[in-house]
Parts: structure tokens; sequence; C-alpha cells
């Protein structure tokens, strides 16, 4: 007898579908992969889709699927879809490459506001030699990272290298070397009171939309700096503006906006104190994806439990 073939629906956009199904055909050549908006195909024919953020509405219409994999580690793409069919495990992006890259990310935009580059950069351009006083001592700055999990851990500890007096906020206590824990809503006043330095690393959920607002930015200390790797729902980007132009927050780094791509009109462009990449921080790799979701299917196919399921209560 002769197992049935499963068919994966790729929900990505058409001309980068190769990247996927490429890697797809050599992993797992008995799958059958259809591309959404390339290929037609029988709703009720599909078991599996990967994707990252489906149109609102269109999974409920897949009768038979029973696993979704996400193309990120964020999920707010899927579970901003109301009529998301919630007896479907959600199995969300982890890979520890993409949280090399994120910890990359991090650390360069820190030392990069520790040690005054932005100065000197400008410096260099009005060809101006100016030695100004040392920075800060690693050891006194203080960097706290608001969402302390799979990312947040290697942010942390990669960080703790430089000397720097690292805290996390979570919902759940943490254990982790060197690094100050706080947790729950009633520790965050605490956490921002201490951070010099603030890194958003949180899951963008109900709880979490907002949280970079005038006032949390009312608790960092003054001169605090603010980087925004997570969501950009999570910044209320007026707020952020305000706090900078008032002279209370020293600048910000922002790889994530409420509007991709950042409209052109967008005051957060040319500030001459907040730093801009598009979403970069960390790009995930199509054949790590790829082999998640094979890996996936194997597990459902015999039985076993999945990896990485979102919570739905929790929101990530
Ligand atoms: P995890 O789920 O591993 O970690 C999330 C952390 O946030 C956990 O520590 C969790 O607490 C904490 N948290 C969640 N809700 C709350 C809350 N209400 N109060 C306090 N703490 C809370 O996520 P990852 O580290 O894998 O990813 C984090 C985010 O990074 C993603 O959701 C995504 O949006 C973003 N991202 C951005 C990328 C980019 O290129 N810019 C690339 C990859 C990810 P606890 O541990 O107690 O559960
Ligand atoms: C992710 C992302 O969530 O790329 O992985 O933002």
């Amino acid at each position: 007898m002769t197992a049935t073939r499963q068919t994966l629906l790729l929900a990505v956009p058409v001309n980068w579908a190769g990247l996927w199904t490429a890697p797809l055909a050599d992993m797992a050549p008995d799958l059958n992969v259809v591309v959404q908006g390339r290929d037609t195909f029988d709703p009720a024919s599909i078991d599996y889709v990967l994707g990252f953020r489906p149109q609102p509405g269109f999974l409920k219409t897949l009768p038979n699927i029973r696993a979704v994999f996400s193309l990120g580690a964020g999920v707010d793409g899927f579970l901003e879809d109301k009529e998301y069919p919630r007896h479907v495990p959600l199995v969300r992006f982890v890979d520890h490459q993409l949280s090399r890259e994120m910890a990359q990310y991090c650390v360069m935009h820190v030392l990069i506001h520790h040690r005054q580059q932005r100065m000197f950069d400008s410096l260099q351009h009005k060809k101006k030699w100016r030695q100004s006083i040392p920075p800060r001592k690693t050891e006194d700055t203080r960097v706290g990272i608001l969402g302390i999990g799979e990312i947040g851990t290697l942010v942390a500890e990669r960080l703790r290298e430089h000397d720097f007096q690292m805290a996390g906020w979570s919902r759940s206590k943490k254990q982790i070397d060197g690094v100050e824990s706080f947790a729950g809503a009633g520790n965050l006043q605490p956490f921002l009171a201490r951070s010099d330095i603030l890194i958003c690393l949180l899951p963008l959920t109900p709880d979490t939309r907002h949280i970079l607002s005038a006032k949390t930015f009312a608790m960092l200390p003054d001169g605090a700096f603010v980087i925004n790797v997570a969501r950009g729902g999570h910044l209320v980007e007026s707020d952020l503006v305000a706090a900078i132009d008032s002279g209370h927050l020293s600048g910000a780094t922002l790889d994530v906006f409420e509007t991709e791509p950042l409209p052109g009109s967008s005051p957060l462009w040319a500030h001459p104190k907040i730093t801009v990449t598009p979403h970069v921080a960390a790009i995930s790799d199509p054949r790590v994806m790829a082999k998640v979701a094979v890996d996936g299917i194997a597990l459902m196919e015999s039985g076993k439990p999945l990896e990485n399921v979102v919570d739905f209560a929790r929101g990530y």
C-alpha cells in the first residue's frame, strides 16, 4: 500500500516562490507543492500551508488543512485573521541562525549608539577632527530587553560579553547568567527605570501593542535610547518623535514600522536622531524554512507532536 501524497500550499509572492519550491523538491520529492496565485488547486486538497501573512479569511477556505507553518518568528500576521481556524496548529519559525542575525543587529546598533558613531560620521562629513571625552563604560550602561524569549536571550548573552549591565522583561521569571529578570506587568516600571538602552523583542499581541508609547518613554531614564526590532505595532511613532524632540530620549533605531514599506511622507526617514532600516534585522533562510515544514509534516504524518506551536490564548 502506498502512502497518500500530501499537498503543501506555498502562500508567498509568486515571483519569490522558487526560493522555497527548490529546497522543498530536494528535501521532499514526494510532497505535492502548489503555489498560491500561480497554480490552480482544489481547496479541499490542501493538507498543509507554508506562508507569512495570508489574506484574512483565506485559511478558513481550506477545509482539510492539518497545520500551518509560519515563515516568520512573529505570527501576528496570522493571529490578526479573526477567522483563523483555531483547531489547526500554527507553527512559528524558530532558528538559531535567525537569532544570531538578530543578535548581530542589536549588538551593532547598541555599540553604534554607545560609541557615538553617528556623531563621528557627521564630523567626518564636515572634515572635523574632534576627540570627544571617552564614552561611558559599558559596565556603567544598562541595557533592557523587552521580551527575553528565543531571540532576546541570545541578544542578552551577546551584549553581556561586552560587559553591559543586562536585564530582561518577560511574563515568566528567567534564570539567565548575568541578566536580571523582571517579570509581569507590575515589574515593567522598575525595569524601564534602569534601562539606558531599551530593545523591544516582544511578540505583537493585544497586550503588547503600542507598549512603546509616551507613558513608557516617561519611565525611561533621561537620555535613553530605543531600539525596536520586533513589530511596528509596538511603537506609537509620534510619541517617539515627541520624546526625542523634547530631549528626553537621545534617539532610536527602528527596523519595523506600523506601515511597511515606510511611506515616503514619514518624518522618521529624515529625523537626525533616528536610524531606519527596512525590516532586515534578520532574513529567514528559505532552505531552513522548507526543512521546518518538511520535518513538521513528517511529525504530523507519524502522529507525533509538533514543535514551536503557537498558544492562541497567549497570542505567541
Ligand atoms: P519568543 O516567543 O521566543 O519570546 C517572546 C518573549 O516575549 C518571551 O520572553 C515572552 O515571555 C515575552 N512576552 C510576550 N508577551 C509578553 C507580555 N505581555 N509581557 C511580558 N513579556 C511578554 O519570540 P522570539 O524571541 O522568537 O521573537 C520575538 C519577536 O521578534 C517576534 O515575535 C517577531 O515579531 C520579532 N522578529 C523580528 C525580526 C526582524 O527581522 N525584525 C526577525 C525575527 C523576529 P515568556 O518568556 O514569559 O513567555
Ligand atoms: C519574523 C520577521 O518574524 O522576519 O521572522 O519579522
